[in-house]
């Protein structure tokens, strides 16, 4: 490739410098969509079924959705954030004889082809502060962050306790 490019300038030398600059930054050009299209991140992981649960008086709501890892290795959900809450935490509920309480996360693993389901009396995210008012049926947006660097924003439907 190189031999050509030298040869095209070359023959065009003294009469035609200019073109023979623009073809080769063409070519430049046309290299460059290639080799970002090789590096993208492939998608491995979706959150589906997303949905929060809102109480009155601002209460903490709970947040509730399945991680799906398409990949071989396993994904940790390692971050989740919402431009509606002030606070998201991963949390899970945990029993222990009669005694029932929730441990915060740093993080949630899913393993290789699975799939980890956020519910209540499990795995759930407490959703703190809200910003702004949230009605019924209301979308919400939230962030989940994994710690191979992907990134999923989702829209979540907000449904009050006891609301039809
Ligand atoms: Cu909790």
């Amino acid at each position: 490739m190189k031999m050509k490019f030298s040869f095209l300038c070359n023959v065009r030398a003294g009469t035609a410098g200019v073109s023979c600059a623009l073809g080769m930054f063409g070519v430049l050009g046309a290299a460059a969509p290639a080799a970002q299209a090789a590096s993208a991140v492939p998608v491995k992981v979706a959150i589906s079924g997303c949905w929060i649960r809102a109480l009155p008086d601002n209460l903490p709501a709970g947040g509730y959705f399945i991680v799906t890892n398409a990949g071989d290795a396993p994904v940790d959900l390692v971050n989740v954030k919402s431009s509606a809450y002030g606070m998201v935490m991963m949390h899970r509920t945990v029993t222990s004889g009669n005694t029932t309480k929730m441990v915060m996360l740093d993080r949630a693993s899913v393993r290789p082809d699975g799939e980890l389901t956020f519910r209540p009396g499990g795995y759930h995210l407490m959703l703190e502060n809200p910003l702004k008012s949230l009605a019924n049926n209301a979308l919400v947006p939230l962030t989940f962050t994994f710690n191979d660097g992907e990134t999923v924003t989702t829209q979540c439907r907000v449904r009050y306790a006891g609301a039809k």
